[in-house]
């Protein structure tokens, strides 16, 4: 019989961030990826709910849109901070790369590292599910004008890492603007207009094209999330 396992999606409706906690029912413990640092108390509270025990906060990158609260989480659990090594995370209890696996009882996350929104942007593929933080969205896909970012390495990676997946693979984004959950790797390759029918060379010039306003905190929380979202010396 399957393990029976906990998944929770919840949304922020400031950052439009989506925050995932996957828990174990029978050795109690979970993991959250891409927590807010402002919605502390309701992730604190699911975890109660279902009696759960943090054991880790696990990031896709460091974000530059808001705070984490990974370190005040560790700080009121006693988890482990993971971040993606290459993020520049150094405070961090685990520096995760390619192929890295964080355990919760028989649960397993694979780290994937999919460099493109940020340098050290990785994705994380737990059973037939991937966590793509702000590479892979539903229909768009994160942008690639700051921290390393680019946008043939954005295409190389969904391209070659995600959708190599199975097509059934469930897609779960780190933010959603217009209120979708979920897709599937198949749904993605077949009708994300950043991608299907898009060479290379055509997806680089729509990336650089977008001269998006640069987001509201990044001064902010680049730093921060550096730190785990706590202030320096912290
Ligand atoms: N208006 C938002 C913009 C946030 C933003 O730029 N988000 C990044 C992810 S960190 C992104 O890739 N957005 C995709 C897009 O806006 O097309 C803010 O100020 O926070
Ligand atoms: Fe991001």
């Amino acid at each position: 019989m399957a393990a029976a396992i906990i998944f929770e999606q919840l949304f922020d409706e400031r950052s439009s961030t989506l925050t995932y906690i996957v828990g174990d029912v029978a050795s109690g413990e979970a993991l959250i990826i891409d927590p807010v640092d402002h919605q502390i108390e309701r992730d604190l509270a699911v975890l109660a709910s279902r009696g759960l025990t943090l054991r880790y906060t696990v990031e896709t990158h460091a974000h530059a849109d808001h705070v984490t609260s990974a370190g005040l989480l560790r700080q009121r659990t006693g988890a482990l901070a993971a971040a993606p090594f290459h993020c520049g995370v150094a405070p961090a209890d685990l520096h995760l790369e390619e192929g890295v696996v964080i355990s919760i009882g028989g649960e397993t996350l694979k780290t994937i590292e999919t460099p493109g929104h940020t340098a050290g942007s990785v994705c994380y593929l737990w059973r037939d599910a991937v966590f793509t933080g702000d590479t892979l969205f539903i229909g768009g896909c994160g942008r690639t004008d700051f921290q390393g970012g680019s946008a043939g390495d954005l295409y190389d990676s969904v391209i070659t890492r995600l959708f190599s997946l199975p097509d059934a693979t469930r897609v779960y984004p780190g933010h959603d603007y217009q209120g979708r959950r979920v897709s599937t790797i198949g749904v993605e390759k077949r009708t994300n207009p950043r991608f299907a029918g898009k060479s290379r060379d055509e997806f680089i010039a729509l990336m650089n094209g977008l001269h998006l306003p640069k987001p509201a905190l990044m001064d902010v929380a680049v730093p921060a999330n550096r730190n785990l979202g706590l202030p320096p010396g912290d």
